[in-house]
Formats: structure tokens, C-alpha cells, sequence
């Protein structure tokens, strides 16, 4: 069995103006799907094939001679989330019981924002930035490269993919101006707020079999 590359959750353009199909094209069709057909040829006939993504994630994370498997694996669920966290409806403000939980947890919706463009702006290079339930609580934090933060412990809500390539022919070096592009039209509320009742009804976090599924 090999992972596929799954399709998009909205047409191409369905982003626009704020992400172009262009954009969408070569981020899912090239960067994307180069992370699954590279997986696939670093797993096959180990003891990693046909196991799950985050199975694999897991089993890389502890083993330092896995770091290329991990890299791919890592990238391929990352922008799987990460396409689920954007919406042609998306951005401004969530519905109210993530707008309280946000509101609570970082003292205001604004300084919750301010809080995830920072950690997204700050991001040095390649990475993430991330909205993570830790143990009930809602936090912010940005990780490098594949790095997800499922690995730490924590479930994802939602992600902001801050590599170049995101963003790079729409904002060309204007990282901020992506982010808050993010924030105010795309980000994807109704999906955080599923992941969050998920969270909320776990016992084990992070759960992995509720983060395979999602
Ligand atoms: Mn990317």
C-alpha cells in the first residue's frame, strides 16, 4: 500500500485573491505531492510500509537515522492539515465558543492574533506557525522545517505553512502580509473547532487515530 497524495479540499482557485491557483498549483502538485512519491520510495519493503502517516511520523521522530523518512512524513501530514486549515469562508473571527476559548486562553481575539503572526513573522526560514490545544489549554508556537506538533504532544487546531514556497510568488518576501491574509479571509474556524471538541473529548493527547482520520 502506498500514501496518496490527497486532492485538494476546494478547487484550485477557490483561494483567490488571496492564494493564487498558481500558487495552489504548484504547492500541492509539486511540493506536496514530492514529499508523498518520496515517502513511498524511502519506505517501501521496510517495516514502515502501509503503516499510517503519523504511525510513521512517530516511529521516525525516535529514531535520528530516520530523519529523511521523517522530513517527508512529517511535510506530507503537515500539508494535509494544512489545506483543511484554509477556507474560501474563512478568516476574521471564529464562532463563539472558539472565540471564548481564544479570548480566555491569550486575553483577547487580538492578542491571540498578534500572538500567531509573531510566532509566524518570528519563524526563522522554513516552518509553521500553529494554534495547538496543550492539555485543554489553546497556545501558539511555530516549529521548523517538517517539525509538527503532534511530536510534542500537542493536537493541531490549525496551521499556517510559512515556507517560501507558500506564499512566495502571491507576497513575494512580504511574509506578514501572507499571514494576515491568513488570518482575516482564509483560516478555517470550523475546522479548528472540530479538532478542538476532538481534543476535548480525548483522553489521550495527542489522539492519533482521531488526527489519522481528520
Ligand atoms: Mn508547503
Amino acid at each position: 500500500m502506498t500514501l496518496e497524495l490527497r486532492p485538494l479540499p476546494y478547487a484550485e482557485d477557490a483561494l483567490e485573491p488571496h492564494l493564487s491557483a498558481a500558487t495552489m498549483r504548484l504547492h500541492h502538485g509539486k511540493h506536496h505531492k514530492k514529499y508523498v512519491d518520496t515517502l513511498n520510495k524511502l519506505i517501501a519493503g521496510t517495516e514502515l510500509e502501509s503503516k499510517p502517516l503519523l504511525a510513521i511520523i512517530g516511529a521516525a521522530a525516535a529514531d535520528p537515522a530516520k530523519i529523511k523518512i521523517f522530513n517527508n512524513a512529517g511535510q506530507a501530514w503537515n500539508h494535509d492539515f494544512f489545506w483543511n486549515s484554509l477556507s474560501p469562508q474563512g478568516g476574521g473571527k471564529p464562532a463563539q465558543e472558539l472565540l471564548q476559548r481564544l479570548e480566555r486562553d491569550f486575553g483577547g481575539f487580538d492578542a491571540f492574533k498578534k500572538a500567531f503572526k509573531d510566532a509566524a513573522i518570528g519563524q526563522f526560514g522554513s516552518g509553521w506557525a500553529w494554534l495547538v490545544d496543550s492539555a485543554g489549554h489553546l497556545r501558539v508556537m511555530a516549529t521548523r522545517n517538517a517539525i509538527t506538533p503532534v511530536v510534542f504532544g500537542k493536537t493541531p487546531l490549525i496551521t499556517c505553512d510559512v515556507w517560501e514556497h507558500a506564499y512566495y510568488l502571491d507576497y513575494r518576501n512580504r511574509r506578514g502580509e501572507y499571514v494576515d491574509a491568513f488570518l482575516d479571509h482564509m483560516a478555517n474556524w470550523e475546522f479548528a473547532m472540530e479538532r478542538l471538541e476532538k481534543a476535548d473529548r480525548s483522553d489521550v493527547v495527542p489522539d492519533l487515530e482521531a488526527l489519522e482520520a481528520a
